[in-house]
């Protein structure tokens, strides 16, 4: 059964003490003990060539890493040969998004090197903190789609899956946010700019990519040469991926762009040797940037171009292992799982096609078989702004081949519809892969689904929101593909190492072993009446608060306030999450207080962060009322001792490490059914956060799992939110609560924008002329009434640690542990592979 397997995965062996790990990498001559930090000495000295003097701490960063990656390199190695040599079956994560941050404290915690790093900094003397903040915060993803992505391979690594991450590694990430009078600016994030300890180049595996024209760049876009066929060459870069304790190390293979050396100089220039060069700009540029766009499609050629090179690049690396140790074709979906994270990897299906009916020159029925037994598809968004669609026009343009291919897969799928309801033209019209009608467009969430064994949504409503509404039609048809995983995240990086103080204090009550078996945590459940439980928790948040302070005052310089409530929103800007409505809670909260100053309220600091896409114009107005409402709120003598908000610029994984763990409150207050999953509410949950939130998501499993009464749940449910869209006025709501009035009509009054008249109009637009399509207005009400409910529980402290102690102790099912265990079972069919 599905959970016995599941469970088996998840219990794992004793995390080994240090001594005992070391020999393990071929260390033996190295000596590890006091003194002799003979590796970090080396490449001090030698990696850089630079005079003692000249040394600072990005160079002892980068000696530090060298060494650490010294001592995993031998057993790294050791992983991929004990699985050529095994030949297991294997799975590969191809995802466009790989969010990993920071890598350093990370590897050496997952090394059980920890002990041997405090050994270090205490005898050197070195400034630990500032030698880990010159490590560049990897942003190679959005948001949860990304930050997902690291996650898994974490636990795929940690349970001794054979995995291998598939990415593209983007020179400039995921851009730096920074905020100027209070709107967001872009910066670049020139992440490579200096070299990275953690990767390895391998030139040598590299691989070419064939496209049925050329590029040149002009203006910053991508323009197609129609007719002129080119190859790109796709060069792996590989990166460790450190299980908990050490045993297994994966691969994360990120892909860059690169122009064949044979590149053709007379025919493309006519001799021209500099604009020859010149030239191979097209090709550099295809991996040179992460599309900072979070669920919109922007449909940009160049977008297309880097989501084909991901998949031509990592099939035939896959490819080629497999046909180096299997001769049979039809052995393929024994040996490999693909999984496609998103849509934005589906022309997967297409490509495997290709190279089974070219390349192994099989018939199509066989090809389609083994591809659909390969590959399966996660879905992460409802949202029909962000469902992919490309030009049918670019396909022909770029990908002839595959055209074809797509073309006769959408003629079976109509017939096989048509065979099924005949004369249902539209249902057929629909659910197809090819839209007609105007420009013919790619439907490429209707590629993956029926090019797939398995289709997965990522929490339990949004999977059934996926099967019974977005794609019921395909889901009617195939209706054994579909199912759930729910979304988890890594304990070991967002409990373990980023909150050390609960750490311990768990570790004192329960032992160690939830590090890698988080359903441990429900032993904690009765510790919830134990007063010195109670209290240690109590002093655990207290500690995570003051470092967050701590850190923020040196960071940013601001003050915040620890004996306050830190009450936290931190996710991607748009208005489906809402932020919005958590501005028209704090401005109500402030009214109140200016009515009557002498209001029994809990001191606040609300925390905002996170980063609008540089297109989304109304989400980046949102960003500017959040700030213009602190300034006024933080400067207004009446509620500055009271009520603080604190933007914290350029949200990334590091800024989530630091301020998860300091938070009392998690608001996750999407529309109901916007929201597929959410997994900052996991991180929250697992530190001890209370969740104010709205029924969606992975938030209903989660206040399941903790019991209902330990939640503050609010507004309608993903069902009244449909049926009320017909009828849904915000004016109902505004000429009929005085309290939802007066807040609009203060914001509108300009009395937070006093010269920018555009925020209030904009904000106006959105909440009332514009029909508040998010329904902001309809939930406002029961948000004040849940905050009410926060606010008289935090009143009673030990009363309030409890409801942490039953919300951490419910949190062990949303560890990614569990996810990975439920996709190795019931889709990869995967089992652990020990390396010897
Ligand atoms: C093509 C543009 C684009 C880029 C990214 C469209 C859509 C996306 C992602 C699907 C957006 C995303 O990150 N979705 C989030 O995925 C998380 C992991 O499953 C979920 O927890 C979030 O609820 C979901 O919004």
């Amino acid at each position: 059964m599905a959970t016995e397997h599941a469970a088996s995965h998840t219990r794992l062996p004793r995390h080994d003490a240090p001594d005992d790990l070391l020999p393990q990498y071929g260390c033996g001559p190295i000596k590890f003990d006091g003194g002799s930090n003979a590796l970090f000495e080396r490449h001090l000295l030698f990696d850089n060539v630079l005079a003692p003097s000249e040394i600072g701490n990005r160079e002892r960063y980068e000696a530090i890493a060298r060494s650490v990656r010294d001592i995993l390199s031998q057993r790294w190695q050791q992983t991929e040969e004990t699985y050529n040599r095994e030949n297991p079956k294997r799975i590969y994560y191809l995802s466009m998004e790989f969010l990993i941050g920071r890598s350093l404290r990370n590897n050496v915690l997952n090394l059980g090197l920890d002990p041997l790093a405090r050994r270090f900094f205490n005898e050197t003397q070195l400034d630990e903190l500032a030698i880990l903040a010159e490590e560049p915060d990897a942003g190679l993803g959005n948001g949860g789609l990304g930050r997902l992505a690291a996650c898994f391979l974490d636990s795929m690594a940690t349970m001794q899956l054979p995995a291998m991450g598939y990415g593209l590694r983007y020179e400039y990430g995921i851009f730096k946010q920074t905020i100027v009078d209070g709107w967001q600016r872009e910066q670049p994030d020139n992440w490579l700019r200096r070299p990275d300890p953690w990767e390895v180049a391998r030139p040598h595996l590299a691989v070419a990519v064939e496209l049925g024209c050329s590029f040149e760049v002009r203006g910053g876009n991508l323009k197609a040469i129609v007719g002129v066929p080119s190859t790109l060459l796709g060069i792996p870069y590989d990166r460790p991926v450190v299980g908990y304790g050490g045993k297994t190390i994966n691969t994360l293979r990120l892909w860059a762009s690169a122009t064949p050396d044979s590149f053709d100089f007379q025919e493309f220039s006519a001799g021209e040797f500099v604009g020859a060069l010149a030239e191979r700009l097209a090709a550099d540029t295809v991996t040179r940037v992460l599309y900072p766009d979070d669920s919109t499609s922007m449909g940009q050629g160049l977008r297309f171009v880097q989501e084909y090179f991901l998949v031509a690049s990592s099939l035939a690396d896959l490819v080629r292992r497999f046909r180096a140790n299997n001769s049979d074709w039809n052995d393929l979906p024994d040996k490999v799982a693909i999984q496609l994270n998103d849509t934005h990897p589906s022309l997967a299906v297409a490509e495997l096609m290709r190279i089974l009916l070219d390349k192994g020159n099989l018939a199509w029925e066989e090809s389609w078989e083994i591809t659909r037994r390969t590959l399966a598809y996660t879905n992460h968004t409802l949202l029909p702004e962000a469902l992919e669609k490309w030009p049918l026009r670019w396909f022909e343009l770029l990908l002839p081949r595959h055209l074809e291919i797509i073309l006769e897969i959408d003629r079976r799928l109509r017939e096989e519809l048509l065979a099924r309801w005949p004369d249902d033209n539209d249902r057929a019209e629909r659910a197809s892969i090819v839209e007609r009608g105007g420009a013919r467009l790619v439907r490429m969430a209707h590629l993956a689904i029926a090019g797939s064994h398995s289709v997965n949504g990522v929490a339990e409503i949004h999977s059934r929101l996926l099967r019974d509404v977005t794609v019921r039609d395909l889901a009617e048809l195939y209706p054994d593909r579909f199912n759930n995983k729910t979304n988890g995240v890594t304990p070991r990086r967002w409990l373990l190492l980023s909150n050390p103080d609960l750490a311990g204090c768990i570790n004192e009550a329960i032992g160690d072993r939830w590090v890698t078996d988080m359903e441990r945590l429900e032993t904690l459940r009765p510790l919830a009446e134990d007063g010195g439980f109670v209290s240690s928790v109590r002093q655990a948040k207290r500690a995570a608060k003051l470092r967050f302070a701590d850190w923020l005052k040196s960071q940013a310089g601001i003050s915040v306030d620890p004996d306050t409530i830190f009450d936290s929103q931190v996710k991607r800007i748009h208005e489906y999450k809402r932020q919005l409505l958590n501005g028209l809670r704090i401005v109500a909260l402030y009214r109140r207080l200016r009515e009557n100053p002498h209001l029994d309220i809990e001191p606040r600091t609300f925390f905002f962060a996170g980063k609008a896409a540089p297109a989304y114009h109304v989400a980046k107005v949102i960003i500017k009322f959040l700030n213009n409402l602190g300034d006024t709120i933080n400067g207004d003598p009446a509620t500055r001792d009271r009520l603080r908000l604190v933007f914290l610029p350029d949200y990334c994984v590091s800024v989530a490490e630091r301020l998860i763990p300091a938070s009392d409150v998690s608001n996750q207050i999407s529309t109901a059914g916007y929201e597929a999953s959410g997994t900052s509410n996991m991180k929250f949950m697992m530190n001890g956060a209370l969740t104010i939130g709205t029924r969606d998501g992975a938030t209903i499993e989660m206040a399941a799992a903790a019991g209902e009464e330990n939640f503050f749940l609010f507004g309608l449910t993903a069902e009244q939110v449909a049926t009320s869209r017909g009828w849904y006025s915000p004016w109902w709501h505004y000429e009929n609560e005085p309290e939802t009035r007066a807040v609009l009509d203060l914001i509108m009054s300009g009395h937070f924008c006093r010269h920018e008249p555009m925020i209030g109009e904009t904000l106006r637009n959105i909440l009332l002329a514009g029909g508040d399509p998010y329904m902001h207005l309809a939930d406002l009400a029961s948000y004040m009434e849940a905050d009410m409910r926060l606010q008289s529980l935090y009143s009673e402290p030990d009363a309030w640690t409890r409801r942490a102690i039953l919300n951490i102790a419910g949190s062990g099912k949303f560890s990614s542990d569990r996810t990975i265990a439920e996709y190795a079972s019931d889709i990869w069919n995967l089992e652990p592979c020990l390396v010897r």
